[in-house]
């Protein structure tokens, strides 16, 4: 086919066309970001028969689709995976080269889409790229935030919130499609009255309605015709809808409910907005199923043989009780035939175990807010209740209950009301049905699983790290990048010495590009050669950012002390946002700073250790760190990381696990092999016990350990900050709060394993063997794998059949 991307002749001349007739001047007097924008608008354009292809070929097949509802797709830029994935790359690359442009100069231009907070988006995005690549017929439903999470500065050492304009220039990628509006109707009564034969009926007065009106962007598949959809909902004016005197308040009032990102997944704030947001797009979501479903089949009997909806976390609960309201009350179903349709198409992601991230809702609440579905949850709960007593349960329903003190329980609605429940690692889902859900457990035993998470290894490897990639080309052929489990032949040749230093070399390159990025942006030195050393991933206690900067502040303290004691020359990267409302997480980035501050203006010091917080860590930050780590730290509070996805990227290029048996940890273990990772700290059954005994005391580690009582007192006296009480909170936190995730009882322990690190990586040969074989062991960890389980295991889909 001629197309503009089927020669550089062809592209050049399409391209310096159309950036003329957009801009209505030569194509030499134009900027990068109209160029941008011409270009994306080409490829989406390109995109674009392919994506009607990929519809036709689905309604025509009547083959199956996925719904992955989730409120975060942390989609990054586009740009060059589009590219890649089309196979046009190299074309583009050389003519934009022609006109004399580098195309990462362009590349630069585009923003990332930060519509997340951190690994639940970002599995999304990954999710997205699979199911594509997979031929897979997955839809994406989100909403179309104007405001990315927040843009991070560090200003005196501290996190500022600035706003994130992703939108700046627009989205390239996005067509919007007012034709498919739909009203999403909130607040005001229901009242229910008979027919003449006697059935109810419900009539609903919303006082609030928005429309929501889709704009929706290609998923592109690898090499394949594959065009799936991410669907973005942006709130509009009804104009119908305004009350009398209130046109203020409601201008506002819709404009705020697709304003930004809710920036916390910790804890529940600002609750209202946020659930406004959730019905929004799960009401939007769910009509477009509906109305696509009923232009191809004469009813929704088979909904759940051509539909699988797939709830990422609690957020989009209200699916449930949504597709129940509109399947009775808009197509008159009775309750049980439309609970069977609702339960076998739905399917529930659970992603923590943190009491306080498990959402619920105060009954009042939603029942102003959602009156009609509150009624649905109220009946679902009877309903579930009668369930349970009629099987002699009765005394779960303490535990198992949707509705109580008040509150409306996210997950257990979840749960009710789904044909499957999932976790994100064996790990997180052995502790979902041993210990937080177990009452489920019993009640529902086949509807547990594990759903091991992944991540695109063409983002995260091919086209992040080319270096890497083509040195795996040369070595193993290129069958990995279809079939990413062949990475394992590279355990052939992981004592082959001329590969062992092909691949330093190529890390060693790495490191100078993240050294590069590290000079450019923060004007701060670091030696290529040094270890390096990184945490990056939200700041939360859990996860114990704590941790690692107590083992810098030790070793500090220590050289500074002993002047024989000296560590190989190590460069602590950190890079992590804070919830704005978390003022504990932002204690934390404070004292990194300060710690950073006097460790690097230490001569003595900065010659063996240096410490970097980037800010504003984002996929675009995690795209030049994570393949230029030497040692990966994972070191959560054992149990609480319900799976982790960083350290998958990291070991994907090559870096060494440092961290305790928690989330994936294990089954990177359990892959590489205890001798090429370093695992240390309290296992779960070990904190598990502490608890149940209630014999942790942080004070006796204080009283009996001197390094931990050092390191503590200089939060106090003045070796980090000028002021006694500038890490109180921390302070209390560990010594009057008793140290919630046992950050002292793993202390040594973490000391003792970063000093294990560091004589593995004085021994080159040694160090190289390791970091080829967690390559060689990383494709498991491909999100192809992931999805393929859950295509096969939950959603029952088939690959498209496409006919040419
Ligand atoms: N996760 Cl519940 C989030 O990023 N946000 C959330 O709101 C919840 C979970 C993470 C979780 O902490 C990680 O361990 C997982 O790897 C990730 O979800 C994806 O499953």
């Amino acid at each position: 086919m001629m197309s503009t991307f089927s020669s550089k002749e062809n592209f050049v001349n399409t391209f310096k066309v159309a950036v003329a007739e957009t801009y209505g001047r030569d194509f030499e007097d134009t900027k990068s970001v109209e160029r941008y924008l011409v270009l994306g608008h080409l490829i989406r354009d390109y995109a674009g028969i392919n994506w009607k292809e990929t519809k036709n070929a689905i309604k025509k097949s009547q083959t199956k689709q996925l719904y992955y509802f989730s409120m975060e797709f942390l989609m990054g830029r586009l740009l060059t995976n589009n590219l890649m994935n089309l196979g046009i790359y190299d074309v583009v690359k050389d003519g934009l080269d022609e006109l004399g442009m580098n195309i990462n100069e362009i590349e630069e231009v585009e923003s990332d889409a930060g519509l997340g907070n951190g690994g639940l988006g970002r599995l999304a995005a990954c999710f997205m790229d699979s199911l594509a690549s997979l031929n897979l017929a997955g839809n994406g439903n989100c909403i179309r935030y104007r405001y990315g999470l927040f843009k991070q500065k560090i200003e005196n050492f501290q996190q500022v919130e600035l706003p994130d304009c992703w939108l700046k220039y627009g989205n390239v990628w996005e067509v919007w499609k007012p034709q498919h509006e739909v009203k999403v109707k909130f607040g005001g009564k229901v009242d229910a009255y008979m027919d003449y034969n006697g059935k109810f009926h419900m009539k609903y007065e919303p006082d609030f309605v928005v429309r929501a009106v889709p704009y929706d962007e290609p998923i592109i598949g690898y090499h394949t015709k594959t065009t799936n959809t991410l669907r973005l909902w942006d709130a509009q004016v009804d104009e119908n809808s305004v009350k009398p005197g209130q046109l203020g308040q409601y201008l506002s009032d819709v404009s705020a409910l697709t304003a930004n990102v809710y920036p916390d997944d910790s804890t529940l704030d600002g609750k209202r907005l946020r659930l406004k947001q959730e019905y929004f797009f799960v009401c939007a979501g769910i009509n477009q199923i509906i109305e696509s479903h009923l232009r191809v089949y004469p009813s929704l009997d088979n909904l759940a043989e051509k539909v699988a909806i797939q709830l990422n976390d609690t957020h989009p609960v209200l699916v449930i009780p949504e597709l129940m309201r509109v399947l009775m009350d808009d197509y008159n179903y009775d309750w049980d035939p439309a609970w069977n349709i609702v339960t076998h198409t739905v399917a529930y992601t659970n992603h923590t175990v943190m009491a306080e991230a498990l959402e619920k809702w105060p009954q009042d609440m939603m029942r102003d807010l959602l009156p009609r579905v509150y009624m649905i949850i109220e009946e679902i709960e009877r309903r579930f209740h009668y369930e349970v007593d009629h099987r002699n349960m009765g005394y779960l329903f303490n535990s198992v209950s949707i509705l109580k003190d008040n509150q409306v329980h996210m997950a257990h609605l979840a749960i009710v009301g789904s044909h499957s429940v999932n976790g994100v690692a064996k790990i997180h889902s052995e502790i979902l049905v041993n210990d937080v859900m177990s009452s489920f457990a019993a009640l529902y035993p086949d509807r547990f699983n594990n759903k091991t998470n992944g991540i695109t290894h063409r983002r995260w490897l091919l086209y992040s790290n080319p270096q890497l990639t083509d040195l795996l080309i040369d070595t193993i052929g290129d069958g990995f990048i279809k079939h990413p489990s062949e990475l394992s032949k590279l355990m052939d040749y992981v004592d082959d010495p001329i590969l062992q230093n092909r691949f330093m070399e190529v890390k060693r390159e790495r490191k100078a590009i993240l050294a590069k990025y590290v000079k450019d942006t923060l004007n701060i030195d670091v030696d290529v050669d040094s270890i390096f050393d990184c945490q990056a991933k939200r700041l939360h206690a859990y996860k114990r950012q704590l941790l690692n900067v107590f083992h810098i502040m030790h070793l500090y303290l220590r050289m500074k002390k002993d002047p024989n004691f000296r560590i190989y020359p190590r460069t602590f990267f950190f890079s992590a946002k804070a919830a704005p409302s978390y003022a504990l997480a932002k204690e934390i980035i404070k004292l990194i700073n300060m710690v950073a501050e006097k460790v690097n203006n230490d001569p003595e010091i900065s010659r063996y250790i240096k410490v970097v917080f980037i800010p504003n860590y984002s996929v675009s930050v995690a795209e030049v760190l994570m393949n230029a780590a030497d040692v990966s730290e994972q070191i959560s509070t054992a149990g609480k990381e319900a799976s982790g996805t960083g350290n998958m990227k990291y070991m994907m290029n090559g870096a060494l696990t440092l961290g305790t048996l928690d989330g994936a940890n294990v089954e990177i273990v359990e892959q590489v092999g205890y001798e090429n990772a370093q695992i240390f700290g309290l296992h779960v059954e070990d904190i598990n016990e502490l608890k149940k005994e209630n014999s942790y005391n942080a004070w006796n580690l204080y009283n009996q350990d001197a390094n931990i009582r050092e390191v503590i007192e200089s939060l106090k006296n003045n070796t980090w900050a000028n002021d006694p009480n500038a890490f109180q909170l921390i302070y209390n936190d560990l010594m009057l709060r008793n140290d919630e995730f046992f950050v002292l009882a793993d202390f040594e322990a973490y000391i003792y394993a970063q000093s294990l690190v560091q004589r593995m990586y004085e021994d080159r040969s040694r160090w190289a063997r390791m970091m080829l074989i967690n390559i060689a062991k990383s494709g498991y960890f491909s999100s192809d794998r992931t999805i393929q389980e859950y295509a096969d295991q939950i959603w029952g889909l088939t690959p498209i059949p496409f006919e040419n």
